[in-house]
């Protein structure tokens, strides 16, 4: 057992801003007796926030299927054995009714989705007065489409387009065994053209893809390292769906799961860290834990994109045993939280 001075625990933390970690550095963290990194993840969460306030959005999936991309985790990919039919884009009209829907049930981010590979310019066009719409609700606006070039950046900035989701979702090494179709280069450019064009970034992965805690470790410093860190940061657990090449990976440990997010909340202390996919498979106590390391923002509501989210009544169960609230709005500053 090693000696608590052995592993240099201290009981007074710094949070910089950093975006030089090391994979050392971040392995070392990932490895921390878990009492220990649980303190530091507290630390670094109520530095920043009230960790009684979970921000909440809802996710719709306004154009499901048929997508190009092989990602080998996707049920959308119109490459693997078992396919989602390929839906046309939804119509704006569609779209508000159910921004309506959310915005009258507590959500303050409202994100659409779409499988494509990245979108056209007809269809960038539709999203755009989605995003108008959406927005002119009171709603604050997501939308994940795919890869973007500088242009389609701008337009999406031009129609008031909050929050871009982009997601890393592996490390760069393991990158090679879930995608073909495009490179880890391409997501770095899209998440630079939606920085340059002053799109706030959501990105983040997925957890439980058979890959290695060396995978997790360099996932996460490529998060914390990129020149500003994402303002969101969502932490998928994989859907094992029938039909991708993933449907039989080995579940990820529940520990190494927490950990993995106390890391994120440790190494990126401003970001929201959302809990995203995954839930219906986590019991009430590992979602606590991640309540407890870090998680702030989850997706309320009974669907993903197109699989199951656990039944908001049982969110909001929970939230009233844990004492934690929705939050109404997004905080902006990271001013200390001060117990009343
Ligand atoms: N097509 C766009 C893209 O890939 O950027 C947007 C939609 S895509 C479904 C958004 C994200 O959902 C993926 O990057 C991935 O992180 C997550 N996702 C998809 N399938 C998943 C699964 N089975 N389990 C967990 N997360 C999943
Ligand atoms: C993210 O990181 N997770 C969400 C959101 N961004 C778009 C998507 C999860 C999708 C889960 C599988 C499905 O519903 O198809
Ligand atoms: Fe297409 Fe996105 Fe699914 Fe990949 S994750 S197959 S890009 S919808």
């Amino acid at each position: 057992m090693p000696q608590k001075q052995n592993l240099n625990l201290a009981t007074e933390y710094h949070f910089p801003i950093r975006h030089n970690w090391t994979k050392k550095e971040i392995t070392a963290l990932l490895q921390l007796p878990l009492p220990e990194l649980i303190y530091q993840a507290q630390t670094a969460h109520r530095r920043n926030f009230d960790p009684t306030q979970i921000q909440v959005s809802t996710l719709l999936s306004i154009k499901s299927g048929g997508c190009p991309e092989d990602c080998a985790y996707c049920p959308q990919s119109a490459k693997h054995e078992e396919k989602i039919n390929a839906d046309r884009l939804m119509s704006i009209e569609k779209v508000l009714k159910k921004a309506r829907t959310a915005k009258a049930e507590g959500a303050t981010r409202f994100c659409m989705g779409a499988a494509w590979r990245s979108p056209k310019k007809h269809d960038l066009e539709t999203v755009c007065a989605m995003i108008e719409g959406v927005k002119n609700l009171g709603l604050e606006t997501c939308v994940t489409l795919g890869m973007l070039n500088q242009q389609q950046t701008e337009k999406l900035k031009n129609a008031g387009l909050d929050y871009y989701n982009h997601n890393l979702d592996t490390s760069e090494e393991y990158y090679d065994k879930i995608i073909s179709t495009r490179t880890y280069q391409d997501r770095l450019d899209t998440l630079a053209f939606i920085r340059d064009a002053g799109i706030k970034v959501c990105c983040g992965g997925i957890l439980g893809m058979n890959e290695e805690e060396a995978d997790r470790a360099s996932m996460i410093k490529t998060l914390a390292n990129l020149p500003k860190h994402p303002e969101s940061v969502p932490i998928n657990m994989l859907i094992r769906i029938k039909g991708t090449p993933l449907e039989d990976a080995k579940p990820i440990d529940p520990i190494d799961f927490i950990r993995t997010i106390a890391v994120a909340r440790i190494v990126m202390p401003k970001s929201y860290v959302r809990l995203a996919a995954g839930r219906t498979e986590m019991s009430a106590e590992m979602q606590t834990l991640c309540y407890l390391t870090g998680v702030n923002s989850i997706f309320l509501g009974e669907r993903l994109l197109t699989c199951p989210n656990p039944e908001k009544s049982s969110d909001l169960t929970l939230f009233n045993k844990l004492g934690l609230q929705i939050a109404k709005q997004q905080r902006q500053t990271s001013q200390l939280f001060k117990p009343s």
